[in-house]
């Protein structure tokens, strides 16, 4: 008798001409729309499943493992993984993924257009222009702060980081970064970039941005604290975590005029908007969108399918998923909501 096919659920609508590559190893159990799952019925999904391709509206951690005696692979649609509990998945053998390297390069154009709408007030400027208040010149309207020439700072110099720092070359910025470990001089030397410690960076930095991973040891990273440090008239960039930030302690920076910006593509309890934020007329609201181009989108959800097929032992990198997650030393205590 031939061996049953393993199951896979789905667990929100991604391509489908991409997805019904599943349907040649596995039966195959899709979510039409998209939903925000309640960790009830994530745990009852998995229960009944061998493998998982999930996004990271999907919180997985010990509860919802606990009883899918069968499950062996969870794929994350997206580089950043707080959405699964790495240690809770590993500790009963099931093997996780996440999607880097494909979303490198669009991620980092969408970084640095957004510290440049910041900084350059465009959609502000928009705003008052179809609110019909460009009645005459203002030479003094919708002053910006400069970018050509300033010092950009990263926190967090990944993959998504280096590809900010080297488009900062052209536009002639310079360019420190601080990251838990130094790069190698090489990359370094690649990136123009400077290490620098933490207080250094927030205190240097003309225009700050954060593309550093969100676990509890990142949690709240830009406090009022760190606010206060940072530049008069700097701008912040968040591409990475909404929890990196506190969101009060920043809408009490912008409205103070301590910060000259913020450029935000996630918030710490997305798609609820902080409402101070949304009051602020200086910054720039963004809905999680920095990966967002099709092509990029398509090779995320392509290589999540690839490392579930091998995850679950099909195809021909049978076992061997390109791209599966290595915990890293503070993973197990990520914030799962
Ligand atoms: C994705 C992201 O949109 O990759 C990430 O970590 O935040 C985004 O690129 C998201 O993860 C989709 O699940």
């Amino acid at each position: 008798m031939a061996e049953p096919r393993p199951k896979v659920w789905v667990s929100q609508p991604l391509f489908d001409d991409i997805v019904a590559q599943l349907d040649a190893w596995f039966d195959v159990t899709r979510v039409s729309e998209i939903s925000d799952h309640a960790p009830s019925a994530i745990a009852a999904a998995l229960g009944a499943v061998d493998g998982a391709l999930v996004t990271l509206n999907d919180r997985i951690g010990e509860a919802e493992v606990a009883g899918a005696t069968h499950l062996r692979a969870v794929a994350s649609v997206g580089v950043g993984y707080d959405n699964l509990d790495v240690d809770a998945l590993h500790a009963r053998g099931i093997v996780a993924t996440n999607t880097p390297g494909v979303l490198t390069e669009t991620t980092a154009d969408f970084g640095f257009a957004l510290m440049m709408a910041a900084a350059r007030r465009i959609t502000e400027a928009e705003h008052w222009l179809r609110a019909g208040q460009w009645q005459g010149w203002g030479f003094h309207k919708l002053l910006g702060a400069e970018i050509h020439g300033t010092t950009l700072g990263i926190l967090g110099m990944g993959r998504i980081g280096q590809g900010i720092a080297r488009r900062a070359r052209g536009f002639g910025m310079r360019v420190l970064y601080h990251n838990r470990s130094r790069l190698p001089g090489d990359v370094e030397r690649d990136c123009a970039a400077t290490y620098v410690d933490r207080d250094t960076l927030l205190a240097r930095s003309d225009h700050l941005v954060l593309v550093l991973p969100y676990s509890a040891a990142s949690h709240h990273v830009i406090d009022a604290d760190a606010l206060a440090r940072m530049k008069p008239g700097a701008t912040l960039t968040n591409i990475a975590r909404g929890g990196l930030i506190d969101e009060d302690a920043l809408a009490d920076a912008l409205g103070g005029g301590r910060l000259a910006a913020a450029g935000l593509d996630v918030f710490e309890g997305e798609p609820a908007v902080n409402p101070r934020l949304l009051a602020c007329r200086n910054v720039v609201l963004t809905p999680h969108v920095a990966s967002a181009s099709l092509a990029t989108r398509r090779a995320m959800v392509a290589l999540a399918v690839e490392n579930l097929v091998a995850a679950l032992g099909r195809g021909p990198d049978a076992g061997r998923p390109p791209t599966p997650i290595a915990p890293p030393p503070d993973a197990g205590r990520h914030r799962l909501r």
